[in-house]
């Protein structure tokens, strides 16, 4: 059997800079690997490299201080699966597919991993894929069914299925780290794509972060207790709320027996876990819970109760995301391959921590459609680097294609962000953004497209043919719509205009296709 890099590494008496030396001799100028790693409904404002009010994550904010933050980065649909199917084919939702979470991927189309692949990349993918069908492109491959457990998880490889004992975010840490060192050809460049399940609904942290910000009060959103108006009728209709839809039981994890169906879900939740993980969880929650049980806050304390908790479980479960990444980055320190390997991390959209009272994503509002994007790449990127173009998901297929030196096909309609990366922001870089949400259902927000510019934003609720415009300079926000407001004509037409131009160049449809029925769990 082949000696791997790790058993190398341990059993070497070489001296480690010699060591180093010489293991990167066999890479150095060579295509460069990819380390894509991946968070589920990771807000960009819970990233202390983007000025988190709220939390300290000091392995992502590493890649910032040695590479780009971006930080106007777009993705084209705030849901999970069309995200990721716009990030595997560069293209928008009406042209691969994937207009919902209720549609299978089509494994056969173009993905840029068979192309790295078809170019003699090694590819590997663990953790969540959520796209139904059976992962294509890849050498190697495990992952979470649909949406995945937090705990004790099954996991999907080619063939099988096998259990995994302890949290997500630790076992797809763990296998990545062991393909890394393990199953990898050293003489091939790699992409490896990691992707956690956290921080996704219902914020299960891990047993060793339960105790995480215990003594703290989470700051609130100014817009925590929004009464929508001033706005379309669907901000008003969604359900997505802190105080109406978020459950006591599974999401909170307070047993509530006066709810008994509530608590039958709780106890299912309960379930999953064994006996000394349970033994942890009602040693961490039993004493907070109780004195809620006891207290009982009602109106607006109630909110304010759910919002802290909440927000803790979600920093909770994002503190063992930053963990993974500070592992997987020492692992490349170690081995000497961190100056040839790009080094990214991303969210499939971003999510709302209380602003406008919701949790959730899917709206075209600026905290789920901007997502968290940093990217190091030694040698390419000027440490420290701020970005703030507007760069989107979909032109992270093209990025890695030219970075590995592999012809773009003309089919993909993002753009590579390899001269940004390298400081220089082309002339014609894009000045607007088109935006597409098709599942409905989910959370009551109603299908909706649009348009961003830096400075504005026109969004169309087309079931209803209601339309919202905001003027992200006085209101961030987005508290106010200034659609039909006199003030705003002109500017109302040229966003319009822009709509419909961006609309016909990515060949969206005119009438928007069915975006398939939802199942539940999906
Ligand atoms: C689950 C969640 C929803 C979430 C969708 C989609 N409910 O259905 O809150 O919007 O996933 O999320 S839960 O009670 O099952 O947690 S996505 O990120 O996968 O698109
Ligand atoms: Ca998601």
């Amino acid at each position: 059997m082949p000696i791997t890099r790790k058993q190398f590494l341990r059993s070497t008496p070489l001296a480690p800079f010699a060591l180093q030396r010489l293991l990167r001799a066999s890479t150095a100028g060579s295509r460069p690997n990819i380390l894509f790693m991946f968070a589920d409904d990771h807000a960009w404002q819970a990233v202390s490299a983007y000025g988190s009010r709220l939390n300290h994550t000091p392995n992502i904010d590493r890649i910032a201080q040695e590479g780009m933050l971006f930080r106007d980065a777009l993705v084209t649909n705030s849901i999970c699966a069309p995200s990721r199917a716009v990030i595997l084919t560069g293209k928008y939702s009406h042209l691969n597919g994937v207009l919902s979470n209720a549609v299978a991927f089509n494994g056969s189309q173009q993905t840029f991993p068979k192309l790295l692949r078809g170019a003699g990349y090694q590819t590997a993918l663990i953790g969540k894929w959520h796209l139904q069908s059976e992962p294509t492109g890849f050498d190697h491959w495990e992952v979470l069914p649909g949406q995945g457990a937090y705990y004790n998880p099954d996991m999907l490889y080619a063939g099988g299925k096998r259990q995994h004992t302890g949290h997500a975010t630790e076992i797809i840490t763990e296998l990545s780290l062991e393909w890394l060192s393990k199953r990898r050809d050293p003489k091939r460049p790699f992409l490896l794509m990691c992707q956690h399940k956290a921080p996704h609904r219902n914020w299960m942290p891990a047993p060793a972060k339960l105790s995480l910000y215990n003594t703290q009060t989470i700051p609130e959103p100014h817009n925590l207790f929004d009464d929508y108006s001033h706005r379309a009728s669907p901000a008003r209709n969604q359900a997505m709320e802190i105080d109406r839809h978020m459950t006591l039981g599974t999401d909170l994890k307070v047993p509530v027996k006066d709810d008994p169906a509530e608590y039958k879900r709780w106890e299912a939740m309960r379930a999953r876990l064994n006996p000394e993980q349970q033994r942890i969880w009602d040693a961490a929650y039993g004493p907070e819970n109780e004195a809620f049980l006891r207290a009982r806050p009602q109106g607006r304390d109630l909110v304010r109760w759910k919002y802290q908790r909440y927000l803790k479980d979600y920093l909770r479960t994002i503190a063992s995301v930053d963990d993974s990444v500070g592992s997987l980055l020492r692992y490349l320190d170690a081995t000497g391959l961190a100056e040839n390997t790009i080094v990214v991390y991303s969210s499939d959209q971003g999510f709302y921590l209380g602003e406008h009272g919701w949790f959730d994503k899917r709206w075209m509002y600026e905290e789920s459609l901007r997502t968290p994007l940093l990217i190091r790449w030694p040698g390419v990127v000027k440490p420290g680097s701020v970005n703030t173009d507007m760069v989107s998901n979909i032109d992270l297929p093209e990025t890695f294609l030219e970075a590995a030196g592999v012809p773009v096909p003309a089919d993909m309609q993002g753009r590579s962000l390899t001269p940004l990366l390298r400081g220089s922001t082309p002339r014609d870089w894009r000045t607007s953004f088109y935006y597409h949400y098709y599942e409905g259902g989910g959370h009551g927000v109603p299908p909706h497209y649009g348009v961003r510019t830096k400075s504005q934003k026109l969004i169309h609720y087309y079931e209803t043919d209601e339309w919202e415009m905001f003027d992200l300079e006085k209101d961030p926000s987005e508290m106010r719509s200034v659609y039909g407001d006199p003030a705003y004509r002109q500017a109302q037409a040229a966003l319009l205009a822009e709509l419909k131009r961006l609309r016909a160049e990515l060949k969206v449809p005119e009438a928007a296709p069915p975006p398939g029925r939802k199942k539940k769990g999906a």
